[in-house]
């Protein structure tokens, strides 16, 4: 078998003094943190899109990466891209992907010929998961990029795209399902509007609904045990995409009777497009017990668009894993890596490198956030600041004992308050020290 990274060795930790640009700093799969390895908190996983389909190409430039099989084309592009795939994840010890239909099989010229490329591909991934013992996290299905679905794929004004799109899912899902995939993704693609003056919102939405409603009803039927989840995106590709944020999407699961079925895939670089942190996103899933998968990955500030970067802010992903482990866990889901290295990061060590800093920048936040919480600090803090609803007439609030007019009578005798300080650089400061050292 052909190797398209043979100058790079497997990976190993070598701890937080190491230089050396190719092994990890701070993940050691095996080290049991809060009871668990850390392997089996983060849940790694490889984004085939980025990783072996990018090729560097932006709206201004050509291809730019460079990779071994870059002079294949059709299937024997596809088979060379598994094998890379697995070499990659292999040295590196991540033990998931996620994919697209299209990421792993090449369109061909009608809908059969796709379906069938997709099934000699697929029994190909299967040996080599065998093979190394590596896992699907997620599949999906590419309902965007053809330009049949340059108006939507679910909320196309077209029926017979809306019909093509339920073709292409009910093959994804039975892809994911034979592949022992854990969760199935729906990510907007061109679901949303450019403008109102075209656009029967109305209808688009219900179409959405009805469409999400039949992919759950042929999960069941195919017996799928996945969890479906839905990745919020405010907005590109279209101006508006019906998935906003995480509260966006759940009053709409909640409007179809769909909560039930489904759970948030919360991206990094989508909450912040959405104008929220990537903390918010998270925390809003998690207390409203939807928090189901992370895309792990970081937008630039200064861009108004997603950039798909690597994670390297461990900020952010120490408050991540601050909300990961309050949820409990992430499984059945877990982080996949919706990253890709700069197009002038164009060596096959790029690759490696980026993922690295990623896996290194979650493993240390998980370490902090766990001591955190261990610690109590932040905790402690906020049930301070809340426990005036703990006795008296707070308690009876929260009971929902009271009403207006006894608290009407209340405020009249109590009018003289007492508020207390928020603390929030205290705070930032306390999360500052245990990022500097206070866990190694
Ligand atoms: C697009 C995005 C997708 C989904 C899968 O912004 O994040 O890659 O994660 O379709
Ligand atoms: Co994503």
């Amino acid at each position: 078998m052909k190797m398209y990274f043979q100058e790079i060795n497997k990976i190993s930790y070598e701890g937080a003094e190491s230089n050396n640009p190719l092994a990890f700093k701070y993940y050691d799969a095996e080290r049991m943190v809060a009871g668990k390895k850390m392997k089996e908190h983060l849940r790694f996983a490889l984004s085939y899109w980025h990783t072996l389909t990018g090729n560097g190409t932006d709206p201004f430039g050509q291809p730019t990466m460079e990779r071994g099989y870059n002079e294949l084309k059709g299937m024997a592009l596809s088979r060379a891209r598994v094998d890379a795939a697995f070499e990659f994840m292999t040295k590196l010890g991540i033990e998931y992907f996620c994919f697209h239909d299209l990421d792993i099989a090449p369109e061909g010229d009608s809908l059969q010929e796709k379906l069938e490329n997709l099934d000699v591909i697929v029994a190909l991934i299967k040996e080599k998961m065998k093979e190394t013992g590596i896992k699907c996290l997620w599949g999906t299905t590419n309902a965007f990029g053809h330009p049949r679905f340059m108006h939507g794929a679910a909320t196309s004004p077209n029926a017979d795209v809306f019909a093509f799109a339920a073709a292409q899912v009910k093959k994804a899902m039975e892809i994911t399902l034979s592949l022992g995939g854990e969760n199935y993704v729906f990510w907007g693609g061109r679901e949303g509007y450019e403008t109102l003056l075209n656009t029967d919102i109305a209808l688009e939405n219900d179409n959405l609904a009805r469409f999400l409603g039949m992919a759950r009803d042929y999960a069941k039927k195919i017996g799928f045990k996945g969890q479906l989840l839905i990745e919020p995106k405010p907005k590109e590709p279209t101006k508006h995409q019906y998935d906003f944020d995480t509260m966006t999407v759940l009053g709409f699961l909640r409007k179809y009777n769909l909560s039930q079925d489904f759970k948030l895939n919360i991206e990094a670089n989508h909450a912040t497009l959405a104008g929220h942190t990537f903390q918010h996103e998270l925390a809003l899933a998690r207390v409203n017990g939807m928090l189901g998968s992370i895309d792990a990955n970081q937008g630039d500030m200064l861009l108004g668009w997603d950039t798909d970067q690597f994670p390297t802010n461990i900020y952010d992903a120490t408050l991540c894993m601050y909300e990961v482990l309050k949820n409990g866990g992430i499984a059945p889901g877990g982080l996949n890596f919706d990253a890709k290295v700069r197009r002038g990061s164009f060596k096959p060590d790029d690759l490696f490198i980026s993922y690295i800093v990623g896996m290194d920048t979650f493993a240390k936040g998980l370490l902090v956030a766990d001591r955190l919480l261990t610690d109590g600090v932040l905790e402690d803090f906020v049930a301070g600041r809340y426990s005036s609803y703990m006795v008296g007439i707070g308690k009876k609030i929260v009971e929902g004992t009271t009403d207006l007019e006894e608290l009407a009578e209340y405020a009249l005798k109590h009018d003289t308050i007492e508020l207390q300080s928020g603390r929030q650089e205290m705070l930032e400061d306390i999360v500052n020290r245990y990022i500097y050292g206070k866990c190694e």
